[in-house]
């Protein structure tokens, strides 16, 4: 078990409008909903969670940049991010912390623009098309990387 290793749970654009717009796509949990569930499942795992939400890719480069010091690993939904952004993917390196990947649709089932992920290259691992269960899973596979490291 990790005993009290911190997760810096990232969220990046557009995902406030969780549960108010689109829910044939992300479902009706609102990011409130889906940071409770989080909180709830880090407890069981002994994890503590920051849960956080940006739309510019400059504070997310940021917080990444300060997890470095104040975190253990990151779990991290970049949104559309994820398919552009070198410079989160860079953070994400200089960080050297564990990533993992959490997408709530499945992006290979979508357009061919979100197939590939500039966080893939970087993240042990990621959970993709599972909805808002993807970042429970994404924190029980965080817990067993702290564990296991
Ligand atoms: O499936 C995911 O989690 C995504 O990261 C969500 C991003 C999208 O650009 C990625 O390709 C896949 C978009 C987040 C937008 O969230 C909304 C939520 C409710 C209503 C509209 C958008």
């Amino acid at each position: 078990m990790a005993i009290d290793a911190s997760v810096l749970v990232l969220n990046g654009p557009n995902l406030n409008m969780l549960g108010v717009r689109e829910p044939h796509i992300y479902g009706s949990m609102t990011l409130d909903d889906l940071e409770a569930a989080c909180q709830e499942r880090a407890e069981q795992l002994s994890l503590v969670v920051d849960f956080r939400q940006s739309n510019h890719e400059g504070e997310l480069v940021s917080w990444i940049q300060q997890a470095r010091t104040e975190h253990d690993g990151i779990v991290i939904n970049a949104g559309a991010y994820s398919h552009t952004s070198v410079a989160i993917m860079d953070a994400l390196i200089l960080s050297e912390l564990p990533i993992v990947e959490v997408h709530l649709s499945n992006i290979y089932k979508r357009e061919a623009i979100r197939h590939h992920s500039h966080i893939s290259a970087v993240a042990k691992g990621m959970i993709c098309g599972f909805g808002p269960h993807g970042y429970l899973l994404a924190l029980d596979a965080m817990a067993n990387i702290l564990e296991r490291d």
